[in-house]
């Protein structure tokens, strides 16, 4: 298979939806193909953001992905501003892409609309996200349903590059999208999302689950303990489908459907299950952090191998587009 790119913003730790999502993928592709992944610190500052806290949010971060099964030894973590040629690329894409395109991306539209005053990075964001994907000359990007527009929008980047400046240089790239492609947050309504509030995080405590899940919106047609309910519409069976062993997603769904178990017996269980799957992550967290030299090493190791790749991709975009080159690179070529 192509080489494979994916990003996640540094919102802190992973919560339950780009873990599922994302994370969880990426774990898996690490095993059998070449994988760069990128914390998107430049995404970040697209919206209102807090300057104290970018760096450790980065970090914590990359604590998360270790934590959750990121093996350095077998892919490449970086952190996108580590890397210069990601905002180098961007700026020569915005030449081939059309603003009509951006305007009508679904994200924008919707997070623009929750601001008061829209800024140019939010409608530009899909083109950073094209050159992070095609510095690399990635042909897949696994990413949850929310994101499948930008990557279509990332093949159309590189087909109008391409046919203006060299033929087959950059590959159109596919999204790779998991069975958990949308998960929703606990309101049972909107994905799940940092930015509503609405997510369990994979560092949080048994009890916080607890506390999170207790007042999750389920079936809403089950307003008594002893009303039926139908499973396929609850959240949170969905959640259980994620991780909960299938024999008791089968009993699950069997006392939903006869009323043998209320929301709250049906909540503990999972609340149970979800923090099963994540203590051995939140173990290896406490020990990331506890050894933040390791881990600023792994980030710029991971830099360094990103940077040989990123160098000469953007070498050859200036070559291709007649750039005059610079002393260093003409001695370097003859
Ligand atoms: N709820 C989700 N279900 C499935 N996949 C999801 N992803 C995010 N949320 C869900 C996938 O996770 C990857 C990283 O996404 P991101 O860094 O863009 O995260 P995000 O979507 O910005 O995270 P938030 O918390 O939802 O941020 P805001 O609040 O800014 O919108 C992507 O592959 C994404 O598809």
């Amino acid at each position: 298979m192509a080489r494979v790119f994916s990003g996640i913003q540094p919102s802190g730790e992973l919560h339950t939806g780009n873990y599922l999502g994302a994370v969880k993928n990426w774990v898996d592709l690490q095993e059998k193909h070449e994988c760069f992944f990128c914390i998107v610190d430049y995404h970040a500052i697209t919206q209102d953001y807090d300057v104290e806290q970018l760096s450790s949010r980065t970090f914590d971060m990359a604590v998360s992905l270790l934590a959750s099964g990121l093996d350095p030894e077998k892919c490449v973590l970086f952190v996108q501003s580590h890397v210069l040629e990601h905002t180098e690329l961007a700026w020569v894409f915005m030449s081939v892409t059309p603003l009509g395109e951006l305007e009508r991306m679904t994200q924008f539209k919707d997070k623009s609309q929750r601001q008061e005053s829209v800024l140019a990075g939010l409608l530009n964001y899909p083109v950073l996200q094209a050159a992070d994907v095609l510095l690399y000359k990635a042909g897949v990007v696994p990413v949850g349903e929310d994101q499948v527009q930008h990557v279509e929008l990332m093949r159309e980047i590189a087909r109008k590059w391409n046919s203006r400046y060299g033929r087959g240089f950059f590959p159109e790239p596919d999204a790779l999208v998991g069975p958990a492609r949308r998960i929703l947050g606990l309101d049972g309504q909107a994905k799940m999302s940092k930015s509503l509030g609405n997510t369990i995080g994979i560092l949080d405590e048994e009890d916080g689950i607890w506390q999170l899940l207790r007042p999750a919106v389920t079936d809403p047609a089950r307003v008594r303990k002893t009303d039926p309910g139908d499973p396929e519409v609850c959240n949170l069976y969905s959640l259980h489908r994620q991780f909960s062993p299938p024999a008791t997603v089968e009993e699950v769904a069997r006392k939903c459907r006869s009323a043998g178990w209320g929301c709250l017996e049906c909540k503990r269980v999972l609340a149970d299950n979800i923090a099963a799957e994540f203590a051995p992550i939140r173990a290896r967290a406490a020990e990331l952090k506890s050894q933040p030299e390791r881990v600023r090493d792994i980030l710029e190791a991971g830099a360094e191998r990103a940077r040989v790749v990123a160098r000469a991709t953007m070498r050859e975009v200036r070559e291709r587009m007649g750039f005059l080159q610079t002393a260093a690179e003409t001695t370097s070529t003859t």
